[in-house]
């Protein structure tokens, strides 16, 4: 699986130019960057079959005197890239810059003992001690610089960056601890002195959920389970947070972190609020249930808004059970593919001029390499009958989303030469 959650034909999932670790570092995401660091840094790293694989016999050829020299990882000794991206990750994990600010410890898994010393932009050195899930001694060089330090590791911001990890639809406790293998065990969480307390406590509320049916937003972000939704509100608006109306019946709401929530009905939606007293500084949790299952709502939210949800939509040909309106059904599970794969067009009427500057594909891509793009043309019918191109670009991977300078036209064909396109949507700048 790649970091963007598309299958990956591909056996290694780190080492060498890949900077894998690294981008889970910058996504908050600690167990990841270091699983992935690990792997980069295990002496069973074996290229092309596995990225850590225990039967294999140890490299037959002599280990270079110096370390740093990664003896033969992937293509040379010494393996420049591979040691970049190592060490890269590592510092990523342990510290992060923003502008003036100097974020500590924002990928660092919560029970890895650490003592590092690292520079910072400004001339700034950071020195810390982090033991037992707590930053132990702190040095910043020069004093003045102190007050940018963000501690990424406090348990405020470890329980606000793993529900907002959740409700982005990732998980920040990817498989705990990060071995190898991958596996985790229900005493692991019970270990983490940080957040392993709030999961106790509040676990209900994250665990087994997905993110939805509610976009996220400055206040915080929704998961769902079944009939009901977790609000976690990680910063309380002056009025309330207003929810959209979601075709379901509002039953009961509950502040599992204390106080009485009041949903107010109006035009748009419902209004949560909760009176300031009951807000919880770290997160507060509101359960919402509904009278029916959440989980049609939350797939099909990526396209609310799409312009080309339900038009009249014909294609240059299409397999049995694949057909055109399945690309514009705002719905991921179903596909249109062309009766042969090959350049094919998709071509959807909006049923008036409609002006449009972002469009979104996802597509059938199988047994895709790493690095390897699906080509794709979109382009405009002209009062004269020819088309003309509003954007050109390429699809790595199964997902892709564009915007470009606002197009306004009421026939748009889709050129690719895809296997299948699940969905093909177009938005206006306001959506
Ligand atoms: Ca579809």
């Amino acid at each position: 699986m790649s970091l963007d959650g598309t299958p990956d034909g591909q056996a290694p999932e780190t080492g060498g130019w890949q900077a894998t670790p690294v981008q889970a570092a910058y996504l908050a995401l600690p167990r990841e960057a270091a699983r992935l660091a690990s792997i980069n840094f295990h002496d069973r790293f074996t290229y092309f079959t596995d990225n850590v694989n225990m039967t294999v016999p140890p490299l037959s050829h002599p280990k270079p005197r110096f370390p740093a020299f990664w003896e033969t990882k992937m293509d040379y000794t010494p393996d420049g890239d591979h040691g970049a991206n190592s060490a890269n990750a590592l510092q990523s994990m342990l510290l992060q810059s923003d502008g003036g600010r100097i974020y500590l410890l924002p990928a660092w898994p919560e029970d890895w003992d650490v003592s590092f010393k690292l520079h910072a932009p400004a001339q700034t050195t950071v020195e810390c001690v982090y033991r037992r899930g707590k930053v132990e001694s702190l040095n910043v060089t020069p004093r003045s610089r102190r007050k940018d330090i963000i501690n990424m590791a406090s348990a405020e911001n470890r329980v606000r960056t793993l529900v907002s990890v959740a409700c982005a639809d990732r998980n920040y406790l990817f498989d705990i601890p990060p071995m190898l293998d991958g596996r985790a065990a229900p005493e692991d969480v019970q270990r983490l002195k940080t957040t392993g307390p709030w999961l106790a406590k509040y676990g209900e509320s994250l665990c087994g959920t997905r993110s939805g049916p509610f976009a996220p937003g400055k206040w915080g972000g929704s998961v769902f389970k079944g009939n009901v939704a977790y609000l976690h509100v990680l910063q309380w608006p002056n009025n309330g947070i207003e929810l959209p109306a979601i075709g379901r019946k509002l039953l009961a709401s509950v502040a599992l972190t204390g106080g009485k929530p009041t949903a107010a009905r109006n035009e748009k939606g419902i209004i949560v609020n909760l009176p300031e007293g009951s807000r919880d500084p770290v997160d507060t949790i509101i359960r919402l249930e509904f009278d029916g299952p959440l989980e049609p709502i939350a797939l099909a939210a990526p396209y609310l808004g799409s312009l080309t949800t339900g038009k009249k939509v014909t294609a240059s040909s299409a397999k049995a059970g694949f057909e055109p309106e399945r690309a514009v059904d705002a719905d991921a599970q179903t596909a249109w593919a062309a009766a042969q794969s090959g350049q094919g067009w998709l071509e959807v009427d909006l049923g008036q001029p409609m002006t449009f500057e972002r469009v979104e594909i996802r597509l059938d891509n199988p047994g895709h390499v790493r690095g390897q793009n699906i080509g794709f043309d979109i382009q405009t019918k002209q009062p004269d009958g020819s088309w003309k191109r509003c954007y050109q670009g390429a699809v790595y991977g199964n997902i892709c989303g564009k915007r470009f300078e606002p197009v306004t036209a009421q026939v748009i064909r889709l050129n690719t030469s895809a296997a299948g396109v699940r969905q093909f949507d177009l938005f206006r700048s306001d959506q």
